[in-house]
């Protein structure tokens, strides 16, 4: 039960600091600008997290913005960074997944059904039960290299940072999301996978997303979704 001690506490928080977005990817060492290669998400104002695992607004949260995002080429092979408008706040980790447009054409591919693999994690360090860190936490971007034999073609890129402070109660997990939208070139003939359904993958009930992760401090910590498919 929520306590007004408690509601007050997370308006408390809540005005402290700011959550935040993921508006931009890298390409080539350049920053694009906000919301121009990735789907503006419904909390572009608000930052505020998807808590559910099952809405459809895990996917890319575009509900309610009717996004159009324009696609911008990168090379199998090279670095693909994702950036954060400020950092990370939150203690937490990172997945990013990758899904083919069928039609070649990503501007019009919704993502849907088991067409989802992971490129890209970043997971908590622990020790045993002394201590848990969170490499992902306070950084302002995330990169990771396009598979050098991901097949040529149009893509989704969608970040995911689980932010795991308040991850002690169901749907207490706090997941920022965006898609962005890229051609890759130069790919070759790997075959991407595991492939997941986005949302689907997660129930919320898996060990990485509902844990109190400071007390006790947890022994290891379970990465969730995937296995990296690295090509
Ligand atoms: C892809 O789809 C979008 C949205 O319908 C359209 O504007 C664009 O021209 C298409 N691109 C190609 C290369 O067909
Ligand atoms: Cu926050």
């Amino acid at each position: 039960m929520l306590s007004l001690a408690t509601l007050a506490l997370c308006s408390l928080l809540v005005s402290v600091h700011a959550h935040y977005t993921f508006p931009s990817l890298i390409v080539n060492g350049a920053t694009t600008p906000a919301w121009v290669n990735v789907r503006k998400t419904n909390n572009f104002n608000s930052q505020a997290p998807v808590t559910d695992v099952t809405s459809a607004d895990f996917r890319c949260y575009d509900s309610q913005t009717s996004p159009t995002a324009s696609t911008i080429t990168v090379a199998a092979g090279s670095s693909l960074g994702i950036a954060c408008d400020q950092t990370i706040y939150h203690p937490g980790v990172v997945n990013v997944y990758m899904a083919k447009a069928p039609s070649g054409n990503v501007s019009t591919f919704a993502g849907d059904g088991a067409v989802w693999f992971k490129v890209y994690q970043i997971t908590a360090v622990t020790n045993g039960g002394s201590s848990i860190t969170f490499p992902a936490q306070n950084v302002p971007s995330v990169s990771f290299t396009v598979p050098k034999n991901l097949p040529t073609g149009q893509y989704l890129v969608r970040m995911e940072a689980l932010a795991l402070h308040s991850a002690s109660t169901f749907q207490g997990a706090q997941w920022y999301i965006s898609c962005g939208q890229v051609s890759v070139t130069g790919g070759g003939s790997g075959t991407p996978g595991p492939l997941v359904s986005i949302p689907g993958v997660y129930t919320g009930n898996e060990p990485g997303i509902l844990l109190n992760i400071y007390y006790p401090i947890p022994a290891t910590y379970t990465q969730p979704g995937p296995a990296v498919w690295s090509g």
